[in-house]
């Protein structure tokens, strides 16, 4: 067995399954020759025991894949001279770094690597400031010699711009996974943890690989054995799970069920100011770090969905968050609360509530409530992960809050990862947009999400996982990009969303200009596609309930879930202006407020989520809106026949194994995409009696 078989535990052959760590050779032979000296010495200053020994075998694996060598790791530089060397140097307390450095400090992340070339000697320096910053650096490196880097661009200064850079799996201990689109969880299997988990390990090294550095290993619907994981009988086997982890760097987090004491602990009530609740949380703590002693902390979804919470106390979220903050302090942890709370068993006839208002509405009231080691997450925008939102407004509205955003990878409303559709760009767009909570220019969502704009003693990112059991990992091939995309830009959400499919697409196809070039336009294309065939102008929804995969227009119409559009034979939208409606947009700090309030400034992405207009309304594109549904859906279903052609050429410029497992989504996807057309040009041309201009065919 070679080392690169002893990393990649699962399938070892497999293009599919090796995703973006594929460790291709450089095109240039002078580059190969170099790195091939270079990886062959490697001194580590203090001995190779101070590195952790995953960063020894991410190294050593991909030496031996990219470029046939394998490293000798020795204490010394070397004194013969000869030829060049890597050198690694983990700072100690006494250069400024080092234990004592708080778990979720971004430059306890950092490091650098530099190419030194002088009379005596040729090397490549990578000093990191912790055990977690030499293994982000042996990943930047290995990434970097694949993506071909010349001597002169090892100039690099880096640490994650955002603190915590969170996963969460969505994973349920029966083996489903909710709202998963890849096969069933990699993590449970018949109501337990897997027994085997190589192939966690090689998530692990996936998500090591972009940065991501917290885990949250089950479904925030918590189920009854999920429940369990905190009991004493319950964490020797999470405790395996979190030794996985730990390898990388990674800080596992368990969902937990607020009535846990009532469900586990044998007591009759789960009152967050009850004494005797308090202490078994305290006690429970106390449990988890004995097995488990660099714990992240509690991930929570209370008073949502049906899942319990402090209401039924007459409790408000900072009571319960900050009872579960009181006993994790002592050890470190974290809770990270969910904001996605709203009444769920609306009356669609009730015109005055509106779902959009509700996180701010609950949230906004309890700022400077909770308590230091509480993180809320928020999702980014006030609906559910559809295709276009608007920012949320809560971000921006709490300034003595700490916030996570919370971005979805699986693609429940975008495609369930049978569509493509890149994600990365909305995900650039929401961070970039300027909530106006500070002066000019400083309001942006990633500064807020950073910790920066409020200083706040945390902050980051969670997102909603996309993998699962397939053998690519991510039901589409080309959703693998969606992951990668999630890690790169949280780290430094200044990357552009275009260099990192360019970037995904190199590494994980290799140096194929052609291929790189077009699967980068089929990515970039790909979110505006899905857009412009499905739901349009914001309105959201119009999925089948439930399920949220294809059209249903009327699907959440008159349900209980506040998910309206208001369509009637004059025109669509939902008025949530402050003049005439649910006074949604005045949660915004000027001017998005009055933008958003604004008929004639409200961008017309967004036109039907904040305005109820007649058909011939005209938009800024100078369309009305009923001819703008009619002509994206004509061109949006084309331009998904254009995405199955675009990938059809690459036959054989890409194995066989990818292409024909892509190829077979993006059938699908083309043929789906004409029947979303199909549906939602007939309804609108039901309601509105209004032909098409081009005389296209519309069935009636
Ligand atoms: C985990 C949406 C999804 C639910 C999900 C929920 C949440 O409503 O459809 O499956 O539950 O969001 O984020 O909690």
């Amino acid at each position: 067995m070679n080392s690169s078989e002893q990393i990649i535990t699962g399938r070892t052959e497999s293009t599919l399954y090796k995703a973006w760590l594929q460790y291709s050779e450089p095109d240039s032979s002078e580059l190969r020759n170099l790195y091939k000296g270079m990886l062959e010495r490697v001194v580590v200053e203090g001995g190779v025991s101070r590195i952790p020994p995953a960063a020894v075998r991410e190294l050593s694996a991909g030496a031996d894949t990219m470029l046939g060598v394998t490293p000798e790791f020795m204490d010394q530089i070397p004194t013969n001279g000869e030829g060049p060397y890597l050198w690694i140097c983990l700072h100690s307390e006494e250069n400024g770094y080092g234990a004592d450095r708080r778990k979720w400090e971004t430059r306890r992340d950092a490091y650098s690597l530099k190419y030194v070339l002088s009379a005596k000697e040729e090397r490549l320096e990578l000093i990191a400031a912790s055990k977690a910053g030499v293994i982000y650096g042996i990943f930047h490196l290995l990434r970097g010699i694949s993506l071909g880097f010349k001597p002169a661009q090892w100039a690099i200064e880096e640490h994650p711009v955002n603190q915590l850079r969170m996963i969460n799996q969505w994973d349920n201990a029966d083996g489903t996974i909710e709202r998963g689109y890849s096969g069933r969880s990699i993590f449970y299997k018949d109501g337990e943890i897997s027994k085997d988990l190589d192939r966690v390990r090689d998530y692990a090294r996936l998500l090591a690989s972009v940065g991501i550095n917290a885990i949250s290993i089950n479904n925030v619907n918590v189920h009854e054995v999920e429940t369990g994981f905190i009991t004493e009988e319950g964490l020797p086997e999470v405790t395996r799970v979190a030794e996985v982890f730990r390898d990388y760097g990674i800080a596992l987090f368990l969902s937990i069920n607020f009535a846990a004491p009532i469900a586990v602990g044998g007591l009759d009530t789960a009152d967050p100011l009850d004494a005797g609740v308090r202490e078994w949380w305290k006690e429970t703590s106390e449990r988890i770090y004995r097995h488990i002693p660099d714990f992240g902390g509690f991930v929570v979804k209370a008073d949502s969905e049906h899942r319990p919470g402090p209401f039924a106390y007459g409790r408000d979220h900072a009571d319960g968050a900050n009872m579960l903050a009181d006993s994790l302090e002592p050890y470190g942890g974290l809770v990270v609360w969910r904001c996605f709370v709203y009444n769920c068993m609306q009356d669609w006839r009730d015109r005055s509530t509106d779902r959009a208002r509700a996180a701010y509405d609950h949230f906004k009231p309890l700022d400077g409530k909770f308590k230091d080691n509480v993180l809320l997450q928020i999702k980014n925008g006030p609906m559910d992960f559809q295709v276009r939102e608007p920012v949320s407004p809560l971000f921006g509205a709490m300034r003595a809050t700490n916030q996570v955003i919370e971005f979805q990878i699986a693609q429940e409303y975008t495609g369930q990862q049978r569509h493509l559709c890149y994600l990365v760009p909305q995900w650039k767009q929401v961070l970039d947009f300027d909530t106006h909570a500070a002066e000019e220019g400083k309001g942006q969502v990633n500064r807020i999400v950073s910790g920066s704009l409020f200083g706040m003693k945390y902050s980051g990112a969670a997102a909603v996982s996309n993998i699962g059991e397939d053998e690519c990992w991510t039901g589409h091939p080309l959703a693998q990009a969606n992951l990668y995309g999630y890690g790169r830009l949280i780290w430094n959400p200044g990357l552009s969303a275009e260099g990192i499919a360019q970037e995904w697409a190199k590494l994980t196809f290799g140096s194929d200009r052609e291929v790189i070039d077009k699967v980068t336009d089929m990515l970039m294309a790909s979110w505006p596609i899905y857009e412009s065939y499905t739901a349009p102008l914001g309105v959201g929804w119009m999925v089948v309930p439930h399920y949220h995969y294809g059209p249903d227009v009327d699907g959440y119409e008159y349900s209980r879930w506040g998910t309206y559009h208001f369509a009637d034979r004059e025109g669509i939208g939902v008025d949530r202006t402050m003049a005439t409606g649910t006074g949604y947009a005045g949660q915004y700090f000027s001017p998005n407020r009055e933008m958003y309030e604004s008929l004639e400034d409200c961008p017309d992405e967004l036109l039907l989520f904040f305005h109820h207009v007649p058909y011939g309304h005209v938009l800024h594109s100078g369309k009305t809106v009923i001819q703008h549904i009619y002509d994206t859906h004509f061109s949006g279903a084309e331009s998904a026949d254009g995405l199955r052609e675009s990938w059809a050429s690459l036959q054989g410029r890409v194995d066989a194994v990818r292409h024909k497992a892509a190829a077979d989504r993006f059938a699908e996807q083309a043929e789906h995409a004409k029947h979303w057309r199909d549906v939602i040009n007939t309804y609108f041309y039901r309601k509105s009696g209004v032909p098409d201009e081009h005389g296209r065919t519309i069935y009636f």
